[in-house]
This record gives C-alpha cells, sequence and structure tokens, in this order.
C-alpha cells in the first residue's frame, strides 16, 4: 500500500458548468482524501508558469488562456494509489477517448477544455500550482 498526495484540478469549464460537486463527490467515493482546496483564478504569466512544460506545443497558449478564462480549484488528494485513482477518475486527455464512467467523458466538451487536471507519475516535474494566485471573489465565468 502506497500513500501517496497528488494535485487534481477541477479546471474553468467544470467550474463554470457547475459540476465541482459531483466530481468531488466521484473523489470522495474513490476514497480520496481532499487535504486542501480552494478557488483560485490564476493570471496568464501563472498559467503559462504552470503548463511550461507543454510550451512548445501548438495548443500552448490556448491552454494557458482557457485555464485563465474563469476561476478554477486546484486540491490536494491524498490516498492509497492516489496518483493512480485520481488519473483513473479523470479518463483519457480527449473526452471523446475517455472510457464510460470517468470524468472527462462525462464532463468535458474538448481536448483542451477537458473538465480536470492531474499528474501522470510521482514528481515528473518540478510543477507547483502558483502559490502567489489570490483566492477568487468572482463568480465563475467573470472576463478579466
Ligand atoms: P493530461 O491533462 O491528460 O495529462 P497532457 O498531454 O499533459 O494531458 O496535456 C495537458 C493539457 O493540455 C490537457 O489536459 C488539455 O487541457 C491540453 N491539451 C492536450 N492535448 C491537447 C491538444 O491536442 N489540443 C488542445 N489542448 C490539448
Ligand atoms: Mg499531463
Amino acid at each position: 500500500m502506497t500513500t501517496q498526495r497528488t494535485l487534481a484540478i477541477i479546471k474553468p469549464d467544470a467550474v463554470a458548468e457547475g459540476v465541482v460537486g459531483q466530481i468531488i463527490t466521484r473523489i470522495e467515493r474513490a476514497g480520496l482524501t481532499i487535504l486542501a482546496a480552494k478557488l483560485v483564478h490564476m493570471t496568464l504569466a501563472e498559467a503559462r508558469g504552470f503548463y511550461i512544460v507543454h510550451r512548445e506545443r501548438p495548443f500552448y497558449e490556448s491552454l494557458c488562456a482557457f485555464m485563465t478564462q474563469g476561476p478554477c480549484m486546484p486540491m490536494v488528494l491524498a490516498g492509497d494509489d492516489a496518483i493512480r485513482k485520481w488519473r483513473d477518475l479523470m479518463g483519457a486527455t480527449d473526452p471523446a477517448k475517455a472510457a464510460a464512467g470517468t470524468i472527462r467523458k462525462d464532463f468535458a466538451a474538448s481536448i483542451e477544455a477537458n473538465a480536470v487536471h492531474g499528474p501522470t507519475r510521482p514528481r515528473r516535474r518540478r510543477s507547483r500550482f502558483p502559490t502567489s494566485s489570490r483566492a477568487s471573489s468572482s463568480a465563475p465565468g467573470r472576463a478579466r
């Protein structure tokens, strides 16, 4: 049994759609513990830093714009095999290819606006959610 912690993010599309509760219910039913969570509206600079590993990909700028279109909800999840469990709950990156019953199959609109974020393996990169982001006081989807 390997107890792990992992970063999960409910992305701005899912926050705007009002499916945060349904996603959290799936996390809890999978036996994962939410150690921390907050609503954060990232700046473009923060999103570019967070996704720096994808800077050469053609979708980088579009992805960063999407991640700043409204507040998202970063969370710290903990539990036995938490990284794999969260990955299994999310489903494939492209919702069209995601398995039935996964979050992306049920809530994602596209390969970019795909509802949730999670790492693939432990410490693949030194990635941290930007801690300078202030807690969001804006309504979901507010333009900024
Ligand atoms: P993952 O989130 O399933 O780990 P990654 O390949 O790490 O997928 O990509 C990070 C994020 O970039 C995805 O969650 C998605 O929002 C976006 N993305 C990935 N591939 C594409 C693409 O082909 N077009 C547009 N956006 C993409
Ligand atoms: Mg990834």
